[in-house]
């Protein structure tokens, strides 16, 4: 058997988007979350194939787009990540956003404005445009929350940590700098991968986390390194761990809006402050809360997320089952 898809390539400040524009499946279900689960089952080839070695690498991300299954809704979108497909993504929705509108593979019913239904939920977005190129992309995310506080955990490498886990899209164990880990600038990124692969296991292994509304969406996949911000300007700094060997170049959406709701929820952060979060490379989103909600009778807010992304290649990728490598490798 052989595939071609016809995927159109961009990055959002830095962290890769491929979005499959042509050679979308059909995908069953009722909802982006059953959509997702079917793909996962029936299709994940399609993902290991065009993210992994070596059609793809380590950070390699992307999307595609289905039509909406609400008709008030513009179109609604399958994340396909080295780690999964992920309930939501900030910066896959920023470069799919770009890519979408720059390449005409959405007609808005309101154009500068959109409505995506993302496995985790419906996300608002709204982007602005000089002439063809799209210059920003805001998106207003999910009901974000600190889901547990102060959690002992013992790491392999760092010894004995208190973390919180907070949710924004995806749920995130973030560390912040303390007796045995001084902040992301004392570490290289291989160090920080590797780090928080550990972390990770030790934390699904002792702790359980569950969405409260979609108990689809479980266990923690995010590691967030904390640390000092390279520009003085900037509110805060993170290097976001996912997948198995990925720190994000870009300062992560769902990770972006589950930091803020930790600050929120610590009384750091108040709904009129802009949250300027720097990524390990240097580069920005502006974060800010759009309104302060609950969940399951918990604090909680609905964050946005503001960035861009530049659409850089057009990329016809084949997946022909007399290559052995059809569905990617990871080393
Ligand atoms: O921007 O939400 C995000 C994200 C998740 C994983 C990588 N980036």
């Amino acid at each position: 058997m052989k595939k071609t898809f016809q995927c159109i390539d961009a990055h959002t400040c830095g962290n890769p988007v491929r979005v499959v524009a042509g050679g979308v499946p059909f995908l069953e279900g009722n909802n982006m979350l059953e959509k997702r689960q079917y793909f996962l089952d029936h299709l994940d080839w399609i993902r290991t194939g065009l993210m992994f070695e070596p059609r793809g690498h380590d950070m390699m991300s992307g999307s595609m787009l289905f039509p909406p299954h609400d008709p008030e809704n513009d179109f609604a979108v399958l994340f396909i990540e080295t780690s999964g497909c992920l309930p939501m993504c900030g910066h896959g929705t920023i470069g799919t956003i770009t890519i979408a509108i720059e390449e005409g593979l959405i007609q808005p019913k309101n154009p500068g404005f959109l409505r995506m239904e993302a496995p985790a939920g419906l996300v608002l977005v709204e982007y602005k445009q000089e002439g063809k190129k799209v210059t920003s992309v805001k998106l207003t995310n999910v009901k974000s929350f600190l889901a547990a506080e102060g959690l002992e955990i013992e790491s392999d490498d760092l010894g004995k940590l208190t973390v919180d886990v907070a949710y924004g899209g995806n749920f995130y164990c973030i560390v912040d700098p303390q007796e045995n880990f001084q902040g992301l600038e004392h570490y290289k990124a291989e160090q920080l991968i590797s780090m928080a692969r550990n972390l990770r296991q030790k934390m699904n292994e002792k702790y359980e986390f569950v969405h409260p509304e979609h108990p689809q969406i479980k266990g923690l996949s995010h590691v967030l390194w904390t640390g000092k911000t390279l520009e003085e300007s900037s509110t805060a700094r993170n290097a976001v761990f996912y997948g198995e060997k990925a720190i994000d170049r870009s300062p992560c959406g769902t990770g972006t809006s589950a930091r803020m709701a930790q600050w929120f929820a610590k009384g750091w952060l108040k709904p009129s402050d802009e949250f300027i979060h720097e990524s390990f490379i240097g580069s920005k989103f502006t974060g800010r809360i759009e309104e302060v909600t609950e969940i399951a009778g918990k604090p909680a807010i609905i964050p946005s997320i503001e960035g861009w992304a530049k659409v850089y290649g057009y990329n016809t990728i084949i997946l022909d089952d007399d290559d052995p490598y059809v569905h990617g490798f990871q080393v």
